[in-house]
């Protein structure tokens, strides 16, 4: 298939490497110093399926390149615009979203539709993604694992059911582990409740996932998934809190050597995703009257951070 992946950070360039190992055809739209690099060295993959690929890489799509599947794979703030540029390049093709976050469909449905689209929810796709990578400099990731992909399952009567099938499809070819959910939506959330927990004490603090398992940082990272624990079961998605806290230490666990996302942003200076995690939580919460202490705390402490102020970048 023809496959355009737009987002050459860590996620988008493993799964880049992983379609091209497959033998598709794929176009890696991304920033210039990664284009460049890519141009020049391939797609350099460490870790596991580690090996170099030959994706083409470009800045911007061009009018009506022969697609069959576009993956979104950008940060969730650039993912309006990217939205919206494949929207007024291409006519509606099956098209899957892999941020991290709440609200995301709603996101890239208003672009597309904003683009042109006139029944965007008939071609996307959310995907919940769980595919460790760190990006260590342009053109060059590490996998830290294999990770999983969840789909929404075909069965349920999704409008966008076809571009489920060919996602099943193209995702199968790769090998990269699959699951269908008849409840995405949970699973969306379920992902949220992880991020929320994980992202922001590790960007703080500047370490990797697996220290998350020691005190004190346990702690504080418990402390958020259980308000955000709380803000789904308000929001209509109950997690028990033993259900929480295995999911919880699952990921930890299967990420332990990884950098989350979120620390990766705010060592590279970048815009982090803390308002599509933890600040659509509070903004959730509180609307439903909830208190929100520890959310509030780590949505200021990121931005602190990010703009190294107190407790701003150390050495890492
Ligand atoms: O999704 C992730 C992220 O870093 O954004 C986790 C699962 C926490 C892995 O690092």
């Amino acid at each position: 298939m023809q496959v355009v992946v737009v987002g050459a950070g860590a996620v988008g360039s493993v799964v880049a490497a992983r379609l091209c190992a497959a033998g598709h055809s794929v176009l890696l739209i991304g920033r210039g110093a990664s284009v460049r690099a890519i141009d020049e060295h391939g797609l350099i993959v460490e870790g596991t399926g580690g090996g170099t690929y030959r994706p083409q890489a470009r800045t911007e799509l061009l009018p009506r390149q022969p697609l069959d599947a576009a993956i979104l794979a950008t940060k969730t703030f650039d993912l309006a615009a990217a939205a919206e540029a494949l929207g007024r390049a291409h006519s509606p093709l099956p098209t899957l979203l892999v941020q991290n976050g709440l609200g995301v469909e709603e996101i890239a449905l208003g672009a597309l539709g904003d683009a042109g689209w006139s029944r965007p929810e008939e071609w996307v796709v959310r995907a919940v993604q769980s595919i460790p990578a760190t990006l260590l400099g342009p053109g060059v990731v590490r996998a830290t694992g294999i990770g999983e992909v969840i789909l929404p399952d075909p069965g349920a009567p999704p409008p966008a059911r076809e571009a489920v099938e060919t996602f099943l499809v193209l995702l199968r070819s790769t090998g990269v582990p699959l699951r269908t959910s008849g409840g995405l939506a949970r699973e969306v959330w379920r992902k949220a409740l992880v991020n929320a927990a994980i992202n922001p004490v590790t960007a703080v603090h500047g370490v990797v996932n697996g220290r998350l398992l020691e005190s004190p940082l346990r702690e504080e990272a418990l402390c958020l998934l259980e308000e955000a624990r709380r803000v789904a079961e308000v929001s209509g998605h109950v997690f028990p809190p033993e259900e929480a806290l295995a999911d919880f230490e699952r990921v930890v666990r299967a990420s332990a050597t990884n950098r989350s996302s979120m620390l990766q942003d705010v060592e590279r200076g970048r815009p982090t995703e803390i308002d599509a995690i933890s600040g659509e939580l509070l903004a959730r919460g509180e609307r439903r009257g909830l208190e929100l202490p520890a959310t509030r705390a780590a949505i200021a402490a990121v931005r602190s951070r990010l703009r190294g102020g107190p407790g701003g970048p150390k050495p890492l």
